[in-house]
């Protein structure tokens, strides 16, 4: 029995966003779940096993940026393991071209040759199929009425067992077309014979694409074919069929990546219209059961963007008499200040500046009243001993009270000064500011 990839792969993920802790016991067991299912969708042992070792090495050695669930965090891991594992995006060029198909028997080559010439016209080029399949007997007619289906032209020559004869004369026929899909014949398997036949198909061809057509079912062997026909014929990329019907459509996927030959459309049905581009983030994000999973990438990338911005590109707050003052207003005391500076990670702050009494904390208030803007902002002002004069008297404190607020406020700076080039506390003062 099958399990269904995405099924596999929403359970998976479902049980772990239930968890209410994430430890390395939890992503194993995770991964184990993972393993399951991508073994069972026929993805290769050792391809499994390399994308749960990234994924947890990735979640036990990195940490969510702040202001992320955990959970959304892991999910754009396992995302991005996914793409990797799977294959990136592709863009088609809506542009003229040629593009040749091979495959073995089977594999959907005539029915993917009226798609993808459909695909095409639909988007504004005209486009016409040629059958150079001289190996199958009813080759000709069944390309011939897909053809008509689709409404694209059509070339063959019925009787003739010369492929390059086909294509030469095809090109001729029609010449006025934007995009030609040529079909070729298939095998049981690769032979010296249909790898000569594909050589000089080719020649004649002059292909932009050489493209491979392997059904989903064949699974991991997917990887095998495509070092094959790369080898024999060179292959620029993959069109995986019967997407819709296997259970092991990761595997042949996996297996495409693996051979270093890129996805460039899947089949997605029997009707003409089930073709299109491999698109990652909508493979990927239906597998996972969401559908929106871009956003979520981009709220993760966002974050992880943010997390990683240098300490100097960061505005740090100055601590001033200015900030100091707010601050011992909104916090009414030290104590708090206390647990403020700890929780932006400096907890060794001077005991004697910790152990303020009220009574000089609200000294240190009508002080900073006192003090004018300027003399806030910047506290070497403060060296003036006309200014200290003048804030004493206009607090009702004594000089020796302003000397020792000076005192407390040029410790505390200092401090302040030497974590600020600590990127964390930076970032949680500037939360605070
Ligand atoms: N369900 C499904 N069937 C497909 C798909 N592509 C091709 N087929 C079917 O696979 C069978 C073989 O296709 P065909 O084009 O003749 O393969 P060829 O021998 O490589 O030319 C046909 O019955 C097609 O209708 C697909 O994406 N999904
Ligand atoms: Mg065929």
């Amino acid at each position: 029995m099958n399990m269904d990839l995405g099924e596999g792969l929403r359970k998976a993920l479902a049980k772990l966003t239930k968890s209410t802790i994430i430890d390395a016991k939890t992503i194993r067991e995770f991964n184990k779940d993972l393993q399951k299912t991508l073994i069972s969708a026929d993805v290769e042992v050792q391809l499994v096993l390399q994308f749960t070792k990234d994924i947890e090495e990735k979640v036990l050695k990195s940490k969510p940026p702040s202001g992320l669930a955990p959970t959304d965090y892991i999910t754009n891991i396992v995302y991005d393991e996914l793409v990797k594992l799977m294959g990136s995006t592709y863009t088609p060029q809506i542009k003229k071209q040629r593009i040749l198909l091979m495959g073995l028997y089977g594999s959907g080559k005539t029915t993917t040759a009226a798609k993808l010439a459909k695909y095409y016209q639909d988007r504004g080029l005209s486009a016409g199929v040629i059958c150079c399949d001289v190996a199958r007997p009813a080759a000709y007619e069944q390309l011939e009425t897909l053809a008509k289906q689709a409404n694209v032209a059509f070339y063959g020559a019925k009787g003739e067992k010369n492929a390059a004869k086909i294509v030469k004369d095809g090109l001729i026929e029609l010449k006025d077309k934007q995009v030609l899909i040529c079909d070729t014949s298939g095998r049981n398997a690769l032979d010296n014979q249909l790898t000569e036949e594909l050589k000089k198909i080719s020649k004649e061809f002059g292909p932009d694409e050489k493209v491979l057509v392997i059904s989903a079912d064949i699974g991991q062997v997917a990887a095998r074919q495509a070092r094959e026909f790369d080898k024999a014929v060179k292959v620029s990329g993959v069109i995986v069929t019967k997407m819709d019907g296997s259970g092991k459509g990761g595997g042949a996927l996996s297996a495409t990546n693996a051979a270093s030959t890129r996805v460039m459309f899947i089949g997605v049905g029997e009707k003409l219209t089930n073709i299109e581009p491999y698109n990652a983030e909508k493979f990927i994000g239906g597998l996972l059961g969401m559908p929106d999973i871009a956003s979520l990438v981009s709220t993760v990338q966002q974050a992880i963007k943010e997390a990683n911005i240098k300490p100097e590109e960061m505005e740090a707050e100055e601590l001033n008499f200015d900030t100091f003052y707010t601050q011992l207003k909104t916090m009414g005391g030290m104590g708090s200040l206390k647990s403020v500076f700890g929780m932006m990670g400096a907890p060794d702050i001077p005991k004697d500046m910790v152990e303020q009494s009220e009574e000089k904390l609200k000294r240190y208030k009508v002080i900073i009243a006192s003090m004018t803007k300027e003399e806030r902002r910047d506290g070497k002002l403060l060296h003036d001993t006309k200014r200290i004069a003048r804030i004493a008297k206009g607090s009702g404190t004594s000089e020796n009270d302003v000397h020792r607020l000076v005192s407390d406020f040029n410790k505390m700076k200092k401090m302040f000064n030497s974590l600020k080039n600590d990127r964390n506390f930076k970032k949680r003062f500037g939360k605070f500011m």
